[in-house]
């Protein structure tokens, strides 16, 4: 089973949880991919009907359109029945962190407008505290004095030993740029940020920050596809 079989085992498992009618959370990323594709195919098949997506990104929004979903928007839809997406880590109470496919802002407006946000990930995604791999922890801000955003939120992660880069185009090494128009601050830290509500609040309440990756209490439940089986866990 490669790690891509994973990611569609537990997307597959996920949209067994979609019914006909409900206005759905479509995700973002490679695992988020095989659920749009699932749901476009039981669609096709006539199985689900009166399906409604709600697109966390361009990426998803073309790839729903080009499997002929039916899309709208939180403003059409403010509420929503089931959000289905993946995540770079989740902790032992299914905390997320989200956003190194740099969707987290959209993601998030949808998530924490959905009655059920069911994430899906294969076991390499399970960590024991969120934000203190070496993986990165996004935060999107406006491009303006990025570098000084940057500098305050290094300054607020001291004691974490955290560094933070701005996040460039893979290609031309240009700022990468979110569908938002903004920029995104990639934070490492050496050692566990502690309480994640602080962490949480004290970058939000910096000027200047949109949105970080840090999902909060925000997951339902979690799929977790490994190569012993699949777990689903709750709250
Ligand atoms: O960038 C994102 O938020 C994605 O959902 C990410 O968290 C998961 O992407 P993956 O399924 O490609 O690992």
């Amino acid at each position: 089973l490669t790690q891509d079989d994973l990611k569609k085992i537990a997307a597959y498992k996920a949209v067994e949880h979609v019914k006909s009618g409900m206005v759905l959370g479509l995700g973002t990323g490679s695992t988020a991919k095989h659920a749009v594709d699932r749901i476009a195919h039981l669609i096709q098949q006539g199985t689900l009907k009166d399906i409604i997506g709600i697109p966390t990104s361009t990426q998803t929004h073309e790839q729903a359109l080009s499997l002929n979903i039916p899309l709208s928007d939180l403003d059409s839809h403010p509420v929503i029945d089931l959000a289905i997406d993946g995540a770079d880590e989740v902790d032992p109470e299914l905390n997320l962190v989200k956003g190194r496919g740099g969707s987290l802002l959209r993601e998030k407006m949808i998530e924490s407008a959905s009655k059920k946000f069911i994430v899906i990930v294969d076991e390499s995604k399970m960590v024991k505290h969120i934000g203190a791999s070496r993986l990165a922890m996004p935060v999107e801000v406006i491009p303006f004095c990025w570098n000084h955003s940057l500098r305050r939120l290094v300054d607020l992660f001291t004691d974490s030993g955290c560094v933070g880069e701005l996040r460039k185009c893979a290609g031309n090494g240009e700022a990468y740029v979110t569908d938002n128009g903004n920029y995104i601050i990639d934070l490492y830290f050496e050692r566990d940020i502690g309480d994640l509500n602080e962490a949480s609040d004290a970058i939000l309440r910096l000027p200047g920050i949109v949105e970080h990756g840090m999902f909060i209490g925000l997951a339902s439940s979690v799929i977790v596809a490994g190569v012993d089986g699949v777990t689903v866990k709750t709250k």
